[in-house]
């Protein structure tokens, strides 16, 4: 099975000394018009058209079987852009986070992708016929639950639930899936430990062809500590 290739889409955040300090160079790919992200990523918090998105993608100009390292925990809607980018006709979408980012808000009248609702239009894309929502405390979907989780052997259940998935896989990791010692922000957190996040990738590596993802999630302050979660939980993938 081939290997993702880490790329990052750069914002000031991720740039600064204590982060540029502790990340590994063969985690940031040279080459990536990283300016021209920084600038865009402000007007993309937490909202974003799906035009823009898309357009923002499109300039990053990412290899094939990207890991694209998303940094700051505002912008898990570029995901849709991410997603809709790989070159595949089949593809289940993976979606490991405390949060299910479902939210459908179209009856509202909101057009835009919102970290919060972008699972829903992924859901839509054409090249997406499968989703699986994992560590989402919403018991109330169809996902293996935090609940799940603490409670029941959630190994078999994934096998089980893989069984019915796509070959080919997207696999979205937003970090608040760990328990806080591991990385602390405050929307709320899961449960995991990193043998555990390790067991859940290792799984999907074993039962699907991982094609692309991302890893999302980091939240200031940031520390030591953090930044060695995020190396580690990339290092599981690539
Ligand atoms: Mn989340």
């Amino acid at each position: 099975m081939r290997e993702l290739e880490p790329c990052v889409f750069q914002i000031d955040f991720f740039l600064s000394k204590d982060m540029g300090e502790t990340m590994p160079g063969n985690l940031v790919r040279p080459g990536l018009p990283s300016l021209i992200v920084n600038q865009l990523f402000h007007k993309y918090k937490a909202k974003a058209s799906k035009d823009d998105v898309e357009k923002l993608v499109a300039e990053a100009d990412l290899p094939d079987r990207s890991l694209v390292l998303l940094t700051e925990n505002t912008y898990h809607h570029l995901t849709y852009g991410l997603v809709k980018g790989v070159e595949e006709e089949d593809i289940g979408y993976i979606h490991i986070d405390n949060h299910h980012d479902a939210a459908n808000l179209r009856e509202k009248g909101e057009e835009n992708l919102l970290f919060s609702s972008f699972v829903s239009d992924i859901g839509s894309l054409d090249s997406v016929s499968s989703i699986l929502l994992i560590g989402a405390y919403y018991h109330s979907l169809d996902c293996i639950s935090d609940e799940v989780m603490e409670k029941e052997d959630w190994r078999e259940i994934l096998r089980e639930k893989l069984d019915d998935f796509p070959d080919k896989v997207y696999v979205s990791i937003d970090l608040d899936i760990l328990d806080k010692s591991l990385m602390e922000t405050s929307f709320g957190q899961g449960v995991l430990d990193l043998n555990e996040l390790e067991d859940l990738i290792e799984i999907i590596r074993e039962e699907k062809e991982v094609v692309a993802g991302d890893i999302y999630g980091l939240e200031k302050p940031l520390q030591k500590h953090e930044v060695e979660t995020y190396k580690k939980t990339a290092a599981m993938l690539i």
